[in-house]
Order: structure tokens, then sequence, then C-alpha cells
């Protein structure tokens, strides 16, 4: 088999380039599916449970596969420019792949919330980092304004390439499983990643590849739950700052992937976001970053209620790494233990194990 060569390379056929679109790729995609071994115990039902781990993209998460699609087509464009709003991980994305291209990037964050990794991302790649003293949802809509005026290439999700690129990673899971999973469960944020599974599931139907769809099932932090509420949340908080947006621009397409799918969208606290967040980490040895989390806190929250049927294959997606965001693992973890060099000093802090 050929060396893997990223998103576009392998599923062209099911997106919009031509042979006159330079193809501007990191390798994004092929990232691992993998069952969870170890969290039955924390499950309230018996579920056939896999991570999709987008952590593994190369610039840290999912946004790589709508970004390579999307600067692909600007640079086809001719576009010297692109700009976007972003809790971060589409401003690391933004700036990496056009850096890759050779354009600017001019990156709108939130002051103060961006995780400690993405921020780094986006100025080491050398984009135009802007902190708006508010929060995503301001910063989003000066984007709007200014590539009214102005000849840059917006690429958040509402530009269609960026879901477009997105949906490979539901083709992906059914490569994966020969089928679609039961329940796909998601973070929501901007509602594009739940909006970009939904159509990458039903494109793949519609191919004949797979026979049935899964129940698009998204988690909103409870302090950013504007779906879940059915109003915008002006002042949203969360730990998880890479959701916390209070006006998603995909609203309604991530309720039509709800309604249409029959899954839904519910809201978990920070409390079960960091204790999921744990769970990932301490139990399956994977590091995600806190928004990751909110698929597995969800589906936790679910199977209390009793909502999967037993022996049913639920995928959720880790979104993000969590080196991005070293600050929250330290915060919630326990301090590392300071002692002299000294073996039998060691010897005692370590006789319950030793
Ligand atoms: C790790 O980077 O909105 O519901 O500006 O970084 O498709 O928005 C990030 C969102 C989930 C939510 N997990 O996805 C941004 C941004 C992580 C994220 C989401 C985001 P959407």
């Amino acid at each position: 088999m050929e060396a893997w060569q990223g998103i576009i390379k392998r599923y062209r056929k099911y997106l919009s380039v031509t042979d006159k679109t330079p193809v501007i790729t990191l390798y994004e995609g092929n990232t691992p599916l993998f069952k969870s071994d170890n969290l039955s115990r924390f499950l309230h039902q018996d579920i056939n449970l896999y991570f999709k781990y987008e952590g593994a993209n190369p610039s840290g998460s999912f946004k790589d596969r709508g970004m390579t699609l999307a600067i692909s087509r600007a640079v086809e464009a001719d576009a010297k420019a692109v700009i976007c709003a972003s809790t971060g991980n589409t401003s690391a994305s933004a700036s990496a792949y056009a850096a890759k291209a050779g354009i600017a990037a001019i990156v709108l964050i939130p002051e103060g919330q961006i995780a400690t990794g993405k921020l780094a991302q986006a100025m080491i790649h050398s984009a135009r980092v802007l902190q708006v003293e508010g929060n995503f949802d301001e910063a989003l809509e000066i984007v709007k304004q200014l590539v009214k005026k102005h000849p840059v290439t917006l690429v958040n999700s509402i530009n269609p390439y960026r879901l477009e690129g997105q949906k490979t990673a539901a083709f992906e899971v059914c490569d994966a499983l020969g089928a679609a999973p039961d329940h796909h469960a998601l973070p929501v944020g901007n509602a594009g990643n739940i909006t970009a599974y939904w159509r990458g599931y039903s494109e793949y139907k519609k191919a004949g590849i797979i026979r049935s769809l899964p129940k698009m099932i998204g988690f909103q932090a409870a302090g950013a739950a504007p779906i879940v509420l059915g109003r915008p949340v002006e002042k949203p908080e969360t730990i998880a700052t890479a959701i916390r947006i209070g006006n998603p621009a995909s609203w309604k397409n991530a309720v039509a992937a709800r309604d249409e799918s029959g899954g839904r969208i519910d809201a978990v606290t920070d409390e079960e976001i960091i204790d999921a967040y744990k769970l990932i980490s301490s139990k399956e040895g994977v590091f995600c970053e806190p928004a990751s989390a909110a698929s597995l806190a969800g589906v936790i929250k679910l199977s209390k209620e009793g909502y999967f049927r037993d022996g049913e294959t639920v995928v959720c997606t880790l979104t993000g790494n969590g080196l991005k965001d070293p600050d929250t693992a330290l915060n919630v973890s326990a301090k590392p233990v300071r002692v002299k060099a000294d073996v039998s000093e060691i010897e005692n802090l370590l006789e319950d194990i030793l």
C-alpha cells in the first residue's frame, strides 16, 4: 500500500478538488481508532466503546482535516492571506497550513482564554496573533466584517471547505470498523464537527459503502450550552476553553444532524468533563484536551440513564491533543513530590509500589 499522504489524496473523489488544485497537506488524517479496554467499570452499560484520536493530527487536532482543503482552495484562488477567529485549535491549524503554503495567517483569539500550547503554535508558525478583549463569538463577528472589506480568505468553519474536509473522519471510522457505529459522540462548540461527521456518514451511505447510519450525540459544556438551552449564551464559561462558545455558527446544521440521526445534544458539567479527561489519560493511556473529554463525559452520563443498548458500538472523537493544554493537566493532577537524591528516601516514598 502507498504511504499515507493526507486526506485529499485518500478521499479525493468525495472532495471538491480538481487537477488544478494545489494540494497543501501536512499528511493529516489516518488517525487511530482504538477500542477502549479499561473503562467498562465506569460505564453503566455493556457497550463497545472506541476512541477516534484526532490529537494525532499534525497540528494536534481535527481542524487539520478541514484546513488542508480550505487552504488548498484558498491558494488555488490566489489568496495571499487567511484569517480566523479561534478558541485555539483553528488558529493553530490555520497558522501551520498557511506557513506550509507560504501565505499570511491572521488569527483573532479571546484574550487569556486559549490554552498555552495553542497560542505557542500560532506564534511559532509566525501568524499575526491578535488577542481580542472579548470572547470567541465577538472575535468571529469581527472576522466576518473584515472579510467583507478586505481580500483575505476566512478559514473558520463557515468556509464550506472546512466541513467538507472534516467529514473524512467519518469515512475513516467506517473504513476501520467495516460499518458505521451505532452512536457517534462528539464535543460541540461551534458545531461544525458534528455537522461534518453527519455529512460524512450520510455520503458513505449514499455511496453504498455503509448500510446504516449512527445516531449523532453531541455534548456542550454546561456553562456554554446554547443548543441545549435553545438560546445564545452571552457569557459562556467552561474550563474546556476550546468549546467556550455561546452562539455556534453551525447551530442549525447540528440540530439537523441530531434530529435526522435520531440522536441527542446534551450538556456535561466541567466536573464531568475533568473526570472523563482524567479517566482517558489514566486508564487508557491517551492524553486529550479537556474539551475532547466532553464526548466520553457525555457517554458516561447517557449510560447512567440507560440510553444505549447492550452490545452497541459507540465511537467518541477525542478532538485534540492533551499537550495543547499543559496548565489544566497540571492543575488537576497530584503534584510531583520533591525528594533528596538518596536511594533510601526514595524507597520510603515508594513503599506502596516497590
Ligand atoms: C478540541 O478552534 O472552535 O463544534 O476556534 O478545539 O466543530 O466547533 C474549536 C473547537 C471540540 C468543537 N474540541 O468543535 C476553534 C474551535 C476541540 C476544539 C471543538 C473544538 P466544533
